[in-house]
This record gives C-alpha cells, structure tokens and sequence, in this order.
C-alpha cells in the first residue's frame, strides 16, 4: 500500500486506501550510507475506517427445480449490504458455470432476481440428461472492493418424460377387407428422450379402434376384423389415437386419420341395355 521516496523519505500510499483489506500494516524502514544500515526502525499504521466488502446475504444458497422448469421462474431475490458504497447503484455480476449456459438464466436488476430466461418456443432451457446441476457466481462491487463466495447452485431434477413422436398426425388408407389383408404403413418413429424402454404403442379405445391393429414392429395398420363399409355398416373414415407409454408410465399420442376406400366385392346389378 506504501512507498517511500528515497531522496525525500516521504511515504506515500501507492493504492486507493479504499481498496484496503488490511487495517494495521508495520512498515520496516531502512538507511543506509553504504557502508552501514539501520533497520530497526518500524513504522505501525493504522488505516481507520476501512471500506468494507460489500456482500450477498443469501448467497451461498441451493434451488433445486424440475427440468421442466419454463422462463420467468425464480430462482432468488438477492439481498445486498454494503456500510460504504463508492458506486451509484449495487448491481451483481453474474457468471455461470457450465458457461456455455449464461443464457439460461437472467438477472433482474430492479428487483434483484435471479430466474430462467425465457427461450424463444417457451419451452424449458433444462434437460436433466445433459446438464444436472449449474452454479452460479455472482460479484459484488462497491467501486473497490468485491464480494466473496456468493454461488447460487441450481439442481435440475429428472421429470420423466413421454415418447415423442416424428410427426405431429398420421395419414392412412385402406381398402376394405377381411382381417389383416388391406395394409397401410404410417412409417412412424417413436423416441423416447431419455431413451427408456417403449412398452406399449396402442389405438386409445374408442371410436371403432377395436376394428384396427397397429403393428410396433412394422408401423403398419391393418383391419381387426372383416372390415365391410357398404351398406353404411362401417365408417369410410375413422380418427384413432395412436399412444405410445415408457416403462415409467408416461405416455404421448397423436391422430391417425384413417380412411377406408370402398372394394368393387359386391354383385353389380345392371339396368336394361341396347345396343
Ligand atoms: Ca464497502
Ligand atoms: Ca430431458
Ligand atoms: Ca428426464
Ligand atoms: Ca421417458
């Protein structure tokens, strides 16, 4: 912090006292003519009021949130104290750590939050598979001094999530037929996310579903039953729900739009003719 000038043994600060850390300092003088020295001469200083480091009360502090977690949430309102302030305004400074991750997370300087970042599609920037835990390092100054230790640690926890599918519809045609003739192939590909086993890829109930099977194997639809659409007796066209469920239980399904194109298998009836 100090100097002395050799020709006038003036001693002077070399820092901004405000940047100070260290209260009572000895400083050791020595003269010498060349031939002798002396150098039990110390100097005690005492540097009054120091500046003290501004700090973040509530940090170091731990948030654990879902994976699931969307823009907007908040993670924690910062509390500040600082008795001697040399800046206008307190404003954290903020780094993260994986620190290709900064855009995760944004801090709100008008109420001193810390939340999720909002991403374009309003979707989660978390995904528990990749990146489970974030810490987050946030800087105080007062004009000299910082503060110290303050990390915010973000756990993300697993959500399990359902297996997606490649298109957000499937189209199919048929031709009406006994059982398992007429073939579509809705050439579908089923994921899911984290890679869990798929258990089951199944027409919800309901709206004639029990007249079709879906094959997991193939992709491919086909009649149930002895499928018959003249006469009214079975629908020409037909919405399922194809769902498909993880061995942890979560599930996701999309519309199959399925139609049924009449067969020429019933006796034509012809009218008088001439010739
Ligand atoms: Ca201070
Ligand atoms: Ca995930
Ligand atoms: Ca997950
Ligand atoms: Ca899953």
């Amino acid at each position: 912090y100090f100097q002395i000038g050799q020709a006038t043994g003036i001693i002077t600060t070399t820092i901004d006292l405000r940047a100070a850390t260290e209260a009572n300092i000895v400083l050791t003088v020595s003269v010498t003519d060349g031939t002798h020295t002396i150098d039990d001469f110390d100097i005690f200083i005492t540097i009054d009021n120091l500046n003290d480091r501004p700090q973040i009360t509530n940090l170091p502090a731990s948030v654990t949130i879902p994976e699931t977690t969307v823009g907007g949430f908040q993670l924690i309102t910062l509390t500040f104290t600082d008795v001697d302030t040399y800046v206008s305004q307190l404003i954290p400074t903020c780094t993260v750590v994986p620190a290709g991750d900064q855009y995760k997370f944004t801090y709100v300087s008008g109420t001193h939050k810390i939340q999720v970042a909002t991403l374009s599609g309003a979707t989660s920037p978390f995904d528990f598979e990749t990146t489970s835990e974030y810490e987050i390092t946030c800087v105080l100054n007062d004009g000299f001094q910082n503060s110290v230790g303050d990390v915010l640690t973000v756990n993300i926890e697993n959500v399990n999530e359902a297996p997606q599918f490649d298109e957000v519809a499937y189209w199919c045609i048929l031709t009406e037929s006994s059982a398992g003739v007429s073939v579509c192939d809705l050439d579908a590909s089923i994921v899911d996310p984290e890679g869990d086993t798929i258990s089951s890829v199944t027409f919800q109930a309901g709206n004639n579903s029990q007249r079709f099977v879906y094959d997991r194997s193939l992709s491919t639809v086909t009649f149930g039953v002895d499928y018959d659409v003249d006469n009214n007796n079975m629908p020409t066209s037909v919405t399922l729900q194809l769902e498909a469920k993880d061995v942890n239980g979560a599930s996701n399904h999309v519309p199959v739009y399925i139609t049924i194109n009449d067969a020429n298998d019933n006796t034509c009836k012809f009218g008088a003719t001439s010739v």
